[in-house]
């Protein structure tokens, strides 16, 4: 009849991404009863709600995966940096070998979480009648789990052409050819959509690209790899797997320690033009290390992609808008993105940008789109490419009560309060990856996984082996992580910048660091001190 009986578990998992697939796995591994609850369809996490054109991982092979060799040893892989058809198609090889959809209740949306400060469980409730009890609760749900529609544009609901976010794309694509389209926003999601619109819109269509930001896009370099190469590789994957764990940001590089003043200028040169013909995040991540904490270092960074710009943009005035004489922000401090012929796109007569810092979009009409200074824009076609709530907004929109019946959207309303960025003070027993303050936007999403994931698991373990029931940070370590989140955000270039890194994209939202900057390898100090002394952070029961 629908209703289902309420299910006791040792651990409930909310999220099929790539953490939470790999939580539940080491928890079945381990003997733990556990289950996951999923809102879409299919695994994958954003891999599975990432369907528009181009949707493709910007870290890159082969560390955009498990280290699992029972996964890993007969996967290979399209080009060094997959899209999201061979996301998904891996994340059914992992379930084939991992055996993880038998346990995933999909299509559920977990609606309540409340604790039992006596029973020492969580309660979940969900949309579709489920109702799960669990000794332990890991929200694994992405940084990117609530997408944004600009709140000060007008009539959404009047335009009659096709209008889609990124995040939420038809399964059969949308045929864009002798159309008259349009993205908007210009993060890492619209650079894609719109490198790929630019391609497919033919002759007979337009395609329009709204700024109101240029994004400092970088040369992806995509290679395409065979299966003999990958065989070679997968000899030194344990190898590669552990290096993410000596590299600030969990990638297979990092930043060079000298200084961009230690190279004469042609060195200099001969250096940039090595990392921008190797790809990737290289110009940005393997270069000098004060690129992005000395703002003259900065700025001859930013001069040189400027420049790189302007080279493959025919129209000086639309070079400009994209690539401006004077920096709008700094090189690095907001999210660069990766491209492949994005800027080459410019240069067709029917591809155009539009300067929303000009004049900004007022409203959607029947036809199309209106800016303040009145032009109208006709289009059948519109690809809203404008991001998310990100990193807090996904758990703030589940009702999760901790003690005293305390709401965790009212505890963080005024701010962010985790320790490690894995746990909430009076939330006891509960998880979360890939949130806030934890390395999140500031790492490879699989090596921030697997780090929290095991180490989550290990407290897990450890209460069972002690006969523990209940676990919660002490409010002072709380008080401590934030402060220690707070300071290493203001060293270096995003620390001046404002961005979904720290929250400013949504209207009303508290302003503050999302993310901890302190790296990988600091982080997994900060993280193995609490497992190896025994949880001394936290109150044990
Ligand atoms: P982002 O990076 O948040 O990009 C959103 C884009 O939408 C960005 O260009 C914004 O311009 C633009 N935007 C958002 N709101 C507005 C309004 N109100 N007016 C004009 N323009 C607006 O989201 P993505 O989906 O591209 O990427 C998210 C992450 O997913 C990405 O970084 C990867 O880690 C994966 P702005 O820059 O704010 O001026």
């Amino acid at each position: 009849n629908g209703v289902h009986p309420t299910e006791t578990l040792d651990a409930v998992v909310v999220g099929a991404g790539f953490a939470g697939v790999y939580i539940h796995y080491k928890l079945q591994k381990a003997g733990f009863k556990s289950k996951i609850i999923e809102a879409g369809d299919a695994l994958g996490g954003i891999w599975a709600w990432n369907r528009y054109p181009d949707a493709r991982v910007d870290s890159q092979y082969p560390i955009y995966a498990y280290s699992i060799p029972e996964v890993y040893e007969d996967w290979y892989w399209n080009s060094d940096y997959p899209d999201h058809n061979d996301m998904r198609a891996y994340f059914e090889h992992v379930d084939k070998k991992l055996g993880i959809k038998k346990d995933t209740y999909f299509d559920t949306a977990v609606e309540t979480a409340t604790w039992d400060d006596e029973e020492c469980m969580w309660t979940l409730k969900c949309n579709t009648g489920l109702v799960v009890k669990a000794r332990h609760f890991a929200a694994c749900i992405g940084f990117a789990a609530k997408r944004y529609f600009p709140v000060e544009w007008e009539g959404y609901e009047n335009f009659e052409g096709f209008m889609c976010h990124s995040s939420f794309w038809p399964k059969d694509d949308v045929d864009v050819r002798g159309k008259k389209v349009a993205v908007i926003g210009t993060g890492a999601t619209g650079v894609q959509i719109a490198q790929n619109w630019g391609r497919h819109v033919g002759e007979n269509g337009s395609l329009k690209i709204f700024q109101r930001t240029p994004n400092y896009a970088c040369p992806m370099n995509i290679k395409y790899l065979t299966k003999e190469q990958q065989d070679v590789d997968k000899e030194r994957y344990p190898e590669l797997f552990d290096q993410r764990w000596v590299n600030y940001n969990g990638f297979l590089y990092q930043f060079r320690d000298e200084s961009m003043f230690d190279y004469t200028p042609e060195q200099r040169k001969e250096l940039f033009d090595m990392l921008w013909n190797m790809g990737g995040f290289r110009y940005l991540m393997n270069n000098t290390k004060d690129l992005t904490r000395d703002f003259k270092a900065n700025r001859i960074g930013y001069d040189y992609w400027r420049d790189r710009i302007h080279e493959r943009v025919e129209d000086p005035e639309t070079a400009e808008i994209l690539a401006p004489k004077e920096p709008p922000h700094l090189f690095g401090g907001k999210r660069l993105s990766l491209e492949q012929d994005y800027y080459d796109n410019f240069n067709k007569p029917n591809v155009h940008i539009v300067d929303m810092k000009r004049s900004p979009i007022v409203k959607f009409e029947k036809n199309g789109i209106r800016q303040e200074d009145g032009t109208f824009h006709e289009l059948d076609i519109v690809a809203l490419a404008t991001g998310f709530d990100s990193i807090t907004g996904g758990m703030n929109a589940i009702e999760i009560r901790g003690k005293n019946g305390e709401l965790l959207n009212g505890k963080w309303k005024d701010g962010v309060y985790t320790y490690l960025g894995m746990t909430s003070t009076g939330f006891p027993n509960f998880y979360f990856t890939y949130g806030p303050q934890g390395p999140t936007a500031f790492s490879n999403g699989p090596s921030c996984n697997e780090l929290q994931g095991d180490w989550i698991v290990d407290v897990m373990q450890y209460m069972k082996d002690h006969g523990l029931k209940s676990i919660d940070p002490k409010k002072k370590e709380e008080l401590r992580w934030k402060q220690t989140v707070t300071e290493l955000s203001l060293v270096g270039v995003r620390g001046h910048t404002h961005s979904w890194y720290d929250g400013s994209n949504i209207p009303g939202k508290k302003v503050e660091p999302l993310n901890y900057a302190g790296g990988i390898p600091v982080y997994i100090k900060e993280i193995s001190h609490e497992t190896k002394n025994e949880y001394p952070g936290f109150d044990l029961r």
